[in-house]
């Protein structure tokens, strides 16, 4: 495209502080800002996926799409329409002034007749993304393929019971591994799409989980061959578009991976809205995974607590995310992860500057919420709570149990004698809840 898609926005998107009613800048987001000793973008490192932004035409099952995206008119020749959605996306992510995008193979790349023609469309667009990358400063957060939308996948991909499809999908992986190895990825997310059950009467659990375990084997051992150092991400979501999809939560993905000694191989990417489906907070996600050391990334986009389905909204609120912040800033912080915008416009937010204004308000959501979580790191009354609450494990009693000096005997002859005759004691819930509020509401003054 010779002429800019988003005209009305200069970029980079300038702070400008709470006092400032431009809504073409960020009240919070401050890039260099040092929070707890770190840049605030070195926190974040917020990353915008260019498949729902810019390709996905704001479509839904009643009805077809209301956004401005030429690019995907069916009319055009799909190789000129991929190379004019990089440049709409690479002028927005510039303009925006973050630091990192996502991508799907299949949403940058139309598939070919057959997987030759195919391959050959990813090699040209990812020489582009690269061009795109090299002039802008962008780097890729992770990349991902695309094994849910065309037909052939829809028993799954891994898991369907043709293992001609497997192969297929393999093909896909090796080649957008590849990709993402040469754009430099921090990470390489495997979703699991379609991997999941409509019925049981038609499935065999176990054959399933163990074809998803070799194939997860196969990728991991590819990354070695070919030296590729970034993460290895699996996201868990309960269901949608199976009725049950085995990547079910991070207890479950967990379990999965440690059965099959995978462990060491994968890491986490965890959405908010995907924990909210699965009956969990996403503090609870997060917390879970971090205490396994599991932990590898975050997608913000968060769901309608008023329906049951995945709407990929954008984050809009601190009070719930930053206590999910606060668990990562506890657990250390993201490695190679970041916060990756895996969201979607309402459908009636069709003019070009939308997109700015949702990733705008989910960036300074994030960064306020860096803000309150780092406020209560800082203060350390919640840390110095909870570890009063378990300082008994620390003495003699504690010690001997843990150890295994003191056996079922020992302990009841202890009881009996009335040596050990416990007290309750409050969990202090609403105090703990009242200093997270104080940190909160007080951020903004340091
Ligand atoms: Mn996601």
């Amino acid at each position: 495209m010779d002429r800019a898609f988003f005209p009305d926005v200069k970029g980079p998107v300038p702070f400008a502080g709470l006092d400032s009613d431009d809504p073409l800048a960020f009240k919070v987001y401050e890039p260099d800002r040092l929070v707890l000793g770190k840049r605030m973008a070195d926190h974040l490192r917020i990353g915008v996926c260019l498949w729902h932004s810019f390709s996905w035409p704001g479509s839904d099952v009643f009805g077809s799409g209301t956004f401005d995206r030429p690019w995907l008119d069916a009319r055009m020749d799909p190789m000129v329409g991929a190379h004019e959605r990089l440049d709409a996306a690479f002028e927005f992510l510039d303009k925006l002034g973050v630091p990192f995008f996502c991508f799907h193979d299949r949403d940058v790349s139309p598939e070919g007749r057959t997987f030759a023609e195919t391959q050959a469309n990813l090699d040209a667009v990812v020489d582009a993304i690269a061009g795109h990358m090299a002039r802008t400063g962008l780097r890729l957060l992770w990349g991902t393929a695309n094994l849910f939308s065309h037909p052939r996948y829809a028993a799954g991909a891994a898991t369907n019971p043709d293992p001609e499809v497997f192969a297929f999908a393999a093909a896909q992986v090796k080649s957008m591994l590849e990709a993402t190895h040469r754009l430099d990825g921090a990470n390489y997310v495997l979703w699991g799409g379609r991997e999941g059950y409509e019925t049981l009467l038609n499935t065999d659990l176990a054959r399933e989980e163990a074809q998803l375990a070799r194939f997860l084997h196969l990728v991991a051992e590819h990354k070695h061959k070919i030296g590729f150092k970034g993460t290895l991400l699996i996201e868990p979501k309960p269901q949608e578009p199976t009725k049950h999809q085995y990547d079910y939560d991070v207890a479950t993905v967990i379990g999965f991976l440690e059965r099959h000694h995978l462990e060491g191989e994968y890491r986490l990417n965890l959405e908010v809205n995907h924990a909210t489906l699965a009956g969990h907070s996403f503090q609870h996600e997060v917390a879970l995974a971090i205490s396994h050391g599991m932990l590898g990334s975050v997608d913000a986009n968060r769901g309608d607590y008023q329906n049951g389905w995945d709407t990929d909204q954008f984050p809009n609120s601190v009070d719930e995310l930053s206590l999910a912040v606060f668990e990562i800033l506890r657990g250390g912080g993201l490695t190679t992860g970041g916060f990756n915008f895996d969201t979607k416009l309402r459908r009636q937010s069709m003019d070009h500057d939308d997109l700015f204004h949702a990733h705008i308000g989910g960036i300074d959501t994030l960064a306020q919420s860096l803000l309150a979580a780092a406020a209560m790191i800082e203060s350390g009354d919640l840390e110095r709570l909870r570890s009063e609450r378990y300082a008994g494990w620390t003495r003699p009693l504690g010690a001997s149990i843990l150890e295994g000096q003191a056996g079922l005997d020992t302990l009841a002859g202890r009881v009996l004698a009335g040596e050990i005759d416990p007290r309750p004691v409050s969990g202090r819930q609403e105090l703990l809840e009242n200093v997270v509020n104080r940190q909160i509401w007080a951020a903004n003054r340091h």
